[in-house]
């Protein structure tokens, strides 16, 4: 601490930073190379490198029973994988979606001439709020899109009901929530659809990837076929269909990932405890919170930094930056202030009040595997002696 309180005095006098190289935010999670190189060199001797090869099936067949769900469809990236299901359930006009999310989840809406439509999130959960959804339906209402964001599940049961009570198609944006239940059963398993996210940067990773987990034979049925342009087989196109299918080597990379998934968790956990006992005990500073009940994968440390806090949110970033931690702010400032939404909705903030307030909040902080303890106590004594100086 003392250490850091002279780095501080010095750091006007230019001083290098407190990391001699830069600490990300979203460093991958990487499991055994020499499984994953072993796996290449099958993958090079077979000659079969896409569509539907022997690594993609296997990854697909574990995934879905680890999620306790009948189909995984795997996908080249999450974004497509929305598309697709967004496609296949037939969405159409207006569909509502949390503002407070990456833009992944309104583009796969815009690029397919549907309005996505912003609702406001809870407070306490970051999480789309059933109320204001009700609030936000119209007659050209198809659909909504609940996001698990940092991988705490929505509340799954109040927005069925709104979709129920109002005839609509429910899917979930599931990208931050690989293998995080929601009372005692696993995400893929809600709403009519649930899509994942395998990029580098999540907590699971295949390099780029991504899959819809389903219970409809049906609906799966017809995302498999959509990610390989319609075929049915050789020269036989029964459906319109896209690229979305997943690379032998991006399975393999997923392979070896699931075997280190569990060792994953355990050190994102350690991570998140660490940060919890050394920053909230400082004022206005508050790290959210994960319930254990629920097999959450602790991937992302998200603070909170409230009006309380002698120092601001931004101002933190740019500090913890001069000290070489990249810290994020997620998903600042909202996709309705990102364009093309900022243009076609201009007056949208007032109707999200909460997601205004969180995305001025919000700080993503460094973790996963690649973390030793003693950086993250370093970060938190820069942010300690930020707050603390800011006094
Ligand atoms: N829905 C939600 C709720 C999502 O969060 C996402 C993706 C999606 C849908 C769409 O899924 P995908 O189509 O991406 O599968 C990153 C990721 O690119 C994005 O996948 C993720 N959400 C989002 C939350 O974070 P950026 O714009 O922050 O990426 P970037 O390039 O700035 O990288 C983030 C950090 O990771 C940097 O500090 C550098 C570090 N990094 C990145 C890569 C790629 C590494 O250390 N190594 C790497 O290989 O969006």
């Amino acid at each position: 601490m003392k250490k850091i309180r002279e780095r501080r005095d010095l750091a006007i006098h230019g001083a290098p930073p407190a990391f001699a190289a830069p600490l990300h935010v979203g460093r991958p999670n990487i499991g055994d190379r020499e499984a994953f190189l072993s796996l290449v060199s099958e993958i090079l001797e077979r000659r079969w490198l896409t569509n539907n090869g022997p690594l993609v099936r296997r990854l697909e067949e574990r995934i879905a029973a680890l999620h306790g769900v009948r189909h995984c469809v795997a996908m080249c990236n999450g974004t497509i994988a929305l598309e697709i299901a967004i496609r296949a359930l037939g969405l159409k006009g207006e569909v509502i979606v949390p503002s407070f999310t990456f833009i992944a989840t309104a583009h796969a809406l815009h690029w397919q001439e549907i309005v996505p439509v912003f609702a406001d999130i809870r407070g306490d959960t970051h999480t789309l709020d059933p109320d204001a959804v009700e609030s936000m339906i119209t007659p050209r209402t198809s659909g909504i899109i609940g996001v698990h964001t940092w991988g705490r599940c929505c509340d799954v049961e109040g927005l069925q009901a709104v979709a129920d009570r109002h005839g609509l198609r429910l899917l979930f944006d599931a990208a931050h929530a690989f293998g995080c239940a929601y009372g005692g059963t696993r995400v893929g398993n809600f709403g009519a659809c649930e899509v994942l996210s395998f990029h580098a940067t999540k907590f699971f990773n295949t390099f780029e990837g991504g899959a819809v987990l389903t219970n409809d034979d049906a609906l799966a049925e017809q995302m498999r076929l959509m990610r390989n342009f319609g075929f049915a087989g050789l020269d036989n196109v029964i459906h319109p269909g896209t690229n979305g299918k997943m690379t032998e080597v991006a399975a393999a990379m997923g392979l070896v990932n699931l075997d280190a998934v569990d060792g994953i968790v355990q050190a994102n956990r350690r991570n998140h405890t660490l940060y919890k006992a050394l920053l909230d005990p400082l004022p206005g500073v508050r790290v959210l919170d994960y319930d254990p009940a629920q097999d959450p994968n602790y991937q992302y440390v998200v603070a909170e930094i409230g009006r309380d806090c002698p120092v601001g949110r931004d101002r933190l970033l740019e500090a913890l930056r001069a000290e070489n931690v990249l810290a994020r702010r997620y998903f600042w400032p909202g996709c309705h202030r990102m364009q093309p939404y900022r243009d076609l909705y201009p007056h949208a903030g007032l109707l999200l009040p909460v997601t205004e307030r969180i995305a001025g909040e919000v700080l993503v902080l460094p973790t996963g595997t690649g973390l030793p303890e003693q950086d993250i106590r370093t970060l938190c004594a820069v942010v300690s002696t930020v707050v603390g100086a800011s006094v």
